[in-house]
Order: C-alpha cells, then sequence, then structure tokens
C-alpha cells in the first residue's frame, strides 16, 4: 500500500540510553502534505524527532504511525525507506553527480534523474560544471560548494519521489543568492508532501501549517506563526529578539 504522508505520534516517550529519556510525551498529527516546523535552542530534541519520524531508533514509550500503521515498535526498513531525508551534511560519494542523484532511487533512468535535478533547482550550476552530469564528485562532495551539496540532497531526496520528506535546513554561512537557490528547490521538493523542517530561516516557518516549538524535550508551544506571536510566550521572544 503506498503511504500517503499522515504521520502521529502519540505520548511518544525517547532516549538514546533508556535510563536517560530525552524526548518526553510528544503527541503531534501531521495531515497529508502538511508543512511542519521544529524550533528551539540546541539541544531541545528536533533532530531527536525527525530522528524517530525516519524510526533510525526504537522508542521506549508511546506509539508512531504512519497511515494507521503502528510502526513505532517493530522495525519496519520498507517503510522507513518511503521517507525522504535532506540532512544538514549530505552524503555524497565518489561517483558521477548522476550516480550521486541516482542514490535517492537506485533504478531511476538518466531522465528521471535530471527532471529530479530540475525541480531541486540544481540543473543549472549541474551543466555548468566541467563534465554536467558526468562530472565526478570526489569523496564527500569536496569539490562542490555547500549550497552545491545542498541542492544535489534535494535532487536526491526529488527523484525517490517520497510521500513525507525530513528537511534539517543549514545554520552556516551560505550566500543570499545560494540561499534562495537552495530556498526555491526546496519548496519545489516540499509541495504536495507532508513536510518536517527543522527550520532556521524565519521565510520557512512562517508559512508551515503548525510550528512546534521545543524545549528540554517538550513540545512547549505549537501553532501557526500569527498564533504564536499572538500568544507572546517563548516563539514570540525567539523572533522578536
Ligand atoms: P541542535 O541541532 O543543536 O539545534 O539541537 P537539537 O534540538 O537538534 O537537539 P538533539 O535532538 O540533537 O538533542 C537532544 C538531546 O539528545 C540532547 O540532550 C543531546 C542528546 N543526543 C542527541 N543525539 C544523541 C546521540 O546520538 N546519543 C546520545 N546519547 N544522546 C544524544
Ligand atoms: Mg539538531
Amino acid at each position: 500500500r503506498e503511504l500517503t504522508g499522515e504521520v502521529e505520534f502519540e505520548n511518544v516517550d525517547f532516549g538514546y540510553n533508556p535510563d536517560k529519556i530525552v524526548l518526553h510525551d510528544i503527541n503531534m498529527y501531521a495531515k497529508p502534505g502538511q508543512k511542519i516546523a521544529f524550533v528551539g535552542s540546541t539541544g531541545a530534541g528536533k533532530t531527536t524527532i525527525t530522528n524517530l519520524i525516519n524510526r533510525f531508533y526504537d522508542i521506549q514509550d508511546g506509539k508512531i504511525r504512519y497511515d494507521n500503521i503502528n510502526i513505532g515498535k517493530i522495525k519496519k526498513p520498507d517503510l522507513r525507506r518511503s521517507l525522504g531525508i535532506v540532512l544538514q551534511d549530505t552524503h555524497l560519494f565518489t561517483g558521477t553527480v548522476m550516480d550521486n542523484i541516482r542514490y535517492g532511487k537506485l533504478d531511476a533512468t538518466d531522465e528521471e534523474c535530471i527532471k529530479a535535478a530540475k525541480l531541486a533547482n540544481a540543473h543549472d550550476f549541474i551543466k555548468r560544471l566541467p563534465d554536467g552530469y558526468n562530472t565526478v564528485l570526489t569523496g564527500d562532495g569536496a569539490n562542490l560548494s555547500q549550497g552545491q551539496r545542498q541542492l544535489l540532497a534535494i535532487a536526491r531526496a526529488a527523484v525517490a519521489d517520497p510521500p513525507a520528506l525530513i528537511l534539517d535546513e543549514a545554520t552556516s554561512s551560505i550566500d543570499t543568492r545560494t540561499e534562495a537557490m537552495v530556498s526555491k528547490g526546496m519548496d519545489a521538493l516540499m509541495a504536495g508532501r507532508t513536510s518536517f523542517v527543522i527550520a532556521h530561516r524565519l521565510s520557512t516557518v512562517k508559512d508551515a501549517d503548525c510550528i512546534m516549538v521545543m524545549e528540554q524535550g517538550r513540545i512547549i508551544e505549537r501553532g501557526t506563526h500569527d498564533q504564536l506571536i499572538d500568544m507572546k510566550g517563548r516563539y514570540y521572544q525567539l523572533y522578536t529578539g
């Protein structure tokens, strides 16, 4: 059965070590196609939540459901693969640009990879590389800029065409023009998919269907940007200085 991208957490507790719980009683519901943003200070648990959406770890208590299938306790690698991930540190390998994109879906044709690169807004820079899509990347893509690596990561996720996505926005310094390119690619990728975004840019947060404000392993506030600003709580503090 195809997944729709519906994701639900019910009373989820989690610790990397069972004796040290780092996420407490997490409840959330994402309708197919919604964009959920996580904000909060360092160590609040944002990455940990996305690790659980990916089912990289077993949870201690509660339920995680994709389309009503509880995947919280049992390992279902087939389900795990159906989610797309764009991480801060994109793991590129020694091989061509084309093969690095194809890694998102191993049986993808060249045409599918190029289509994904176009959607990701990566096609233009790839065309300008010495050998275009056949350019060989050094291990970990050291011969690309950080922004270019992000665009490739977006293309790789796009070729997989997953119902749900996890995006960890880069914090580090990419220039404004590159950031705009990455942002455009991400928006195209997110359209029509459930997206969980660890957001650092206010522009990304602002149009989220729901923003989860995290602190010390708990969701302490949630709502749209306007609702949270009206609440005059932690989020308001974060975004008004
Ligand atoms: P960031 O990325 O610095 O903004 O912080 P978050 O919000 O992504 O925080 P997160 O989820 O990485 O960390 C939450 C807590 O879990 C924090 O106390 C550190 C701990 N933690 C994170 N990753 C691991 C891990 O791989 N092993 C263990 N034992 N603890 C971890
Ligand atoms: Mg993190």
